[in-house]
């Protein structure tokens, strides 16, 4: 593979990949200081071949947002709404619960819920609608709400990150997806979300999460403000939490979208940005297990080749998303089983069906 390297300047980065040695700080900036895609993509290849061999994980999910009432700002979100807003909406947990009976796709293993903040909505609305779903969904897996939401529950509702993290599982959470990283940079959060939660909250609720045994995923948002050097540097604080704590199961590179928001004026993250993304991660995040190519932020096509450069995992069915299509993601709503496999398939990978915590669980459902 070496000789296959044309910029002679990360040779010795690929030496060390091939080695197996951790990447520094200075290698991560030195990847994305390189045009040699196809080798870095090669590198990052290297490496997820080694971990799943020709494995593409994809699960039956379903996407339900509780609320798009939010009270923060963030300039890179279109989703948000304030309370007036004719647009907001609050669902009850009954009405989540009967969205969810609506909306399952067959074999369905888990619901995924984040939403606005609200401070009308305290911890008692959370356990709500997950211990409905509980009850009407036994089997399922509620992976719900990010540190953001959870740092502004214990605020809301004058308890401990801890406490919160106790009701929800009490209630019958099963785990936590990866939003709300954003870019840890306290410069670059002032400017995109100042108001929300800063890198301590979102780390302190990930280790609350781990010290009690639950999994989480975990994200960074590209394509805006950032520079190479935050993107690199939210990568390392993952790994340092990650080799202390473990938990985090995958990491979702996350390409920003710009329509309706703050940062209309901005041109979305190129193609090249993003599986320049997906490789570097790959390589620096040597601790993780998992890098998803969301197949509805980055489009199929990409989603597809991002499992050639470093991505072992493309999401899921999902049915009904609205984060990124407030945003102008042209993507379908969700996707069929059939789809999924046959997109997997298509691009020389083995599809391959996961529950939300990473446990094989066999063939085609259909
Ligand atoms: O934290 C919001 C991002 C995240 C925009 O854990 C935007 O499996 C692009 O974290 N353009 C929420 N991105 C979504 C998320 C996620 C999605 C799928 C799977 C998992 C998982 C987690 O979406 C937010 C923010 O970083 N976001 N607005 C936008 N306009």
């Amino acid at each position: 593979m070496l000789e296959l390297i044309s910029d002679k300047r990360i040779r010795p980065i690929a030496e060390k990949v091939l080695a197996g040695e951790r990447l520094t700080f200075e290698d991560g900036l030195a990847l994305y200081d390189s045009a040699d895609l196809p080798s870095i993509g090669a590198m990052a290849n290297h490496v997820r071949e080694k971990l799943h061999g020709n494995k593409t994980y994809y699960n039956i999910n379903l996407h339900i947002n509780p609320t798009n009432t939010c009270f923060m700002s963030c300039r890179f979100c279109a989703f948000g709404r304030k309370a007036f807003d004719e647009k907001s909406y609050i669902l009850k947990p009954e009405e989540i619960v009967d969205r969810a009976r609506r909306q399952m796709p067959k074999g369905c293993t888990e619901i995924h819920l984040v939403g606005g903040l609200d401070p009308r909505l305290k911890i008692e609305y959370y356990c709500g609608y997950i211990s409905a779903l509980k009850e009407a969904f036994p089997e399922i897996h509620i992976k719900t709400l990010t540190p953001v939401e959870v740092v502004y529950i214990a605020r809301m509702s004058r308890m401990t990150v801890s406490d919160v993290i106790d009701r929800l599982a009490e209630a019958g959470m099963g785990s936590m997806p990866g939003g709300g990283a954003e870019i840890f940079d306290p410069e670059v959060r002032e400017q995109i979300c100042e108001h929300k939660c800063d890198s301590e909250g979102w780390f302190e609720t990930h280790r609350e999460l781990h010290r009690r045994g639950f999994k989480s995923n975990c994200t960074m948002l590209i394509g805006h403000i950032e520079e190479p050097r935050h993107r690199i540097d939210h990568l390392v604080r993952l790994r340092t939490h990650q080799d202390e704590w473990g938990g985090f199961q995958c990491f979702i590179p996350l390409s920003f979208h710009p329509a309706n928001t703050k940062f209309s004026h901005l041109p979305p993250p190129s193609g090249f940005l993003e599986l320049q993304t997906i490789a570097i991660s790959r390589l620096m995040l040597d601790n993780i297990p998992h890098i998803k190519a969301y197949w509805i932020m980055l489009g199929i096509k990409q989603a597809q080749v991002g499992q050639w450069f470093g991505a072992n995992d493309i999401d899921g069915t999902v049915v009904h998303e609205e984060i990124y299509h407030d945003a102008g993601a042209a993507t379908p709503q969700g996707m069929t089983v059939e789809t999924l496999q046959r997109l997997v398939r298509e691009c020389g990978r083995e599809p391959v069906l996961r529950n939300t915590i990473y446990e094989e669980i066999g063939g085609p459902v259909a």
